[in-house]
């Protein structure tokens, strides 16, 4: 029968494509080319949360991401396709996109590789198809888990931009009434304090809401010249936050699932997340937490607990997580050494500020020792 009518079945084609690298050279050349893109791409990424970011947990995920694509790439003969490379030949080598490598900041820098390492493991999983198909899949799971991997990465670079130079949240509850939170509130803004969390488990939500707004409109009388003003994040409720346009929600594992946060909150209001292990910490990372709450460190009068965080725990958040990360729980100012020794640099504080006999005192001291720390990495 006529070729152009019947023509060959696909698999017939795929086999002898398989089994001869020449008779489907052009896709194993796309396959090679594709192969080096992803690699480099996901390198670049791997690089800039190595070096730029200083992030130890993501840089070992993108080098996991790394590995595991190399591990495909020897699958099922796939390393054959050196055997095609003809960079003299290729019709495409040298051409420049006009705006090109135009990128100044980390966030950019991840945006764009993780871009080329998608649509490269797209083309990959496309051509693969034609000559390894059992290796589709793989490459499939691969782009997914790069977009997460990009997802974290991103929000990472912005979160560590976004609480740049905050080191110290304090905790505040409704107060008696919201004259009294007004003035407590105000007073903490004026000392120098750049985040609260308004954290009230007993307050009716109307009331919540009340204080929360009053704290935002307090934090915008307190703007500085450049736009910053204090952040007000609000603890367990995300409809709360997002009905009064709050700077953020604090929540955790007995509260909504990050992604569900997510999706109450929209993009650009920060989602931070407790962790008690450090399992659950890269978890809040992965699903797109930007900033940690680790403890609780020590006893405290606000929460009870029947255990803490072990030393190793917040030595090794602090070690190995990029992302922003405050210890909390019984946190005063004398034990503000010891968490230091731990690698700590952000705290978050209720009773050492909100009952002492002068609150904004208390916060401008925590300010002034947190201060003292080496300085946080600023990013270009
Ligand atoms: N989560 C862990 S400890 C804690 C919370 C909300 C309470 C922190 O308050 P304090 O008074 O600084 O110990
Ligand atoms: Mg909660």
């Amino acid at each position: 029968m006529d070729g152009a009518i019947n023509p060959t079945p696909i698999h017939v084609e795929r086999a002898a494509a398989r089994e001869d690298p020449a008779a489907n050279a052009g896709a194993w050349r796309a396959l090679d080319a594709s192969a080096n893109r992803a690699g480099e791409a996901i390198r670049v990424i791997e690089d800039t949360l190595r070096f730029l970011l200083d992030d130890p947990f993501l840089t070992q995920v993108a080098k996991d991401l790394r590995h595991d694509l190399a591990a495909v790439l020897m699958q099922e003969d796939l390393c054959l396709r050196i055997t095609v490379r003809d960079v003299a030949g290729d019709v495409g080598a040298g051409s420049r996109a006009a705006a090109a490598l135009g990128r100044t900041t980390p966030s950019d820098l991840l945006a764009a590789n993780a871009a080329r390492a998608a649509q490269a493991l797209r083309s990959l999983e496309e051509f693969a198809a034609l000559i390894a198909p059992e290796t589709t899949g793989a490459f499939e799971r691969i782009r997914y888990r790069l977009y997460t991997l990009e997802r974290a990465a991103v929000g990472a670079a912005r979160a560590a931009d976004r609480l740049a130079g905050i080191r110290l949240c304090v905790l505040v509850d409704g107060r008696e009434d919201e004259a009294r939170f007004a003035a407590l509130v105000e007073s903490l803004f004026a000392a120098g304090v750049g985040m609260i969390q308004l954290r009230d488990k007993t307050l009716p939500v109307p009331l919540l809401v009340g204080r929360a707004r009053a704290a935002l409109a307090i934090a915008r009388k307190h703007a500085h010249q450049n736009g910053e003003r204090p952040l007000v994040l609000v603890n367990d409720r995300a409809d709360v936050a997002a009905a009064v346009n709050a700077d953020g929600v604090h929540t955790g594992a007995d509260d909504l699932p990050l992604p569900l946060v997510r999706r109450i909150v929209g993009p650009q209001t920060l989602s931070g997340r407790t962790a008690h292990t450090l399992r659950e910490a890269e978890a809040a990372v992965l699903e797109g937490a930007d900033y940690l709450g680790i403890g609780p460190c020590f006893p405290t009068v606000t929460k009870r607990f029947s255990t803490f965080a072990a030393p190793e725990f917040v030595r090794s958040v602090a070690g190995t997580i990029g992302l922003p990360a405050f210890a909390i729980g019984g946190i005063t100012l004398e034990r503000l050494p010891e968490l230091a020794a731990l690698g700590v640099s952000r705290v978050a504080v209720a009773s050492a500020v909100t009952q002492a006999a002068d609150p904004a005192a208390a916060a401008a001291a925590f300010i002034d020792q947190l201060a003292r720390r080496e300085p946080l990495a600023q990013h270009p």
